[in-house]
């Protein structure tokens, strides 16, 4: 199975963490913004990624993806079968995949992508909008529905999770520290997903690459 993307994507990432944590092995086919690779295109009509390729089948879509991956290997369960279970794990991932990542894209690609990946200036005032205006309302809201257990659905590790954690990676990038006096739940909460070798291992990767081209 192949997984066309760049980790730094947080659509790409979901789905790396997701089938790491299923144990499911994907061959990565790193690629960049506006990739143009007709092999990439074949699975992403619209260019976006994540792409990916199972054989003769062609997905786009991370959220599609993970519930590909889900289906053709059903345990560890990561998607909820229950009924509201499985609702609020799909609310989670659109959560994270719309209005979070709305609001982070804005941060992460005028302070990341323009400058280091595509070599023009970012828009440092949309950024800062975005870091001072819109952000903290969406992480009052995650502070608020973080259940004791650290789990946001079943209390147990589900597609919420990885879904949720995965911009929050983007926004380490960009140096956008957490306030654990405001926060702490959330704090802990990303903390510890993000310390699970699914995804640490991308993460790690990511920080490397950022300093040798930021230096
Ligand atoms: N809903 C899609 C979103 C994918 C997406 O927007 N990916 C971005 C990178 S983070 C992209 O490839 N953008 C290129 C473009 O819009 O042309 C998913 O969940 O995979």
């Amino acid at each position: 199975m192949i997984l066309y993307g760049s980790s730094f994507s947080p659509f790409v990432r979901k789905v790396l963490a997701f089938a790491a944590e299923k144990e499911i092995e994907l061959e990565v086919r790193p690629n960049r913004l506006g990739d143009q690779d007709p092999e990439f295109l074949a699975t992403s009509p619209f260019g976006k990624m994540p792409g990916f390729r199972d054989g003769d089948f062609e997905i786009s879509d991370s959220s599609a993806i993970v519930a590909y991956l889900d289906a053709i290997k059903p345990e560890p369960n990561l998607i909820p079968t229950d009924p509201r279970g499985r609702a609020r794990a799909i609310w989670y991932d659109e959560f994270a995949d719309t209005i979070l990542f709305g609001c982070g894209r804005k941060m992460f690609f005028n302070r990341v992508v323009a400058p280091f990946f595509l070599g023009k200036a970012g828009n440092e005032e949309e950024a800062n909008l975005a870091e001072c205006e819109e952000l903290p309302p969406l992480l009052d809201y995650l502070e608020g529905v973080i259940p004791a257990s650290g789990f946001l659905v079943e209390d147990r590790l589900t597609l919420a999770d990885i879904a949720v954690a995965s911009p929050f990676v983007n926004l380490r990038h960009v140096d956008v520290a957490l306030d654990a006096a405001r926060h702490p739940r959330l704090v802990d909460y990303v903390t510890a997903i993000l310390a699970r070798p699914s995804f640490s291992k991308w993460v790690d990767k990511e920080t490397a690459l950022l300093a040798r081209v930021a230096a």
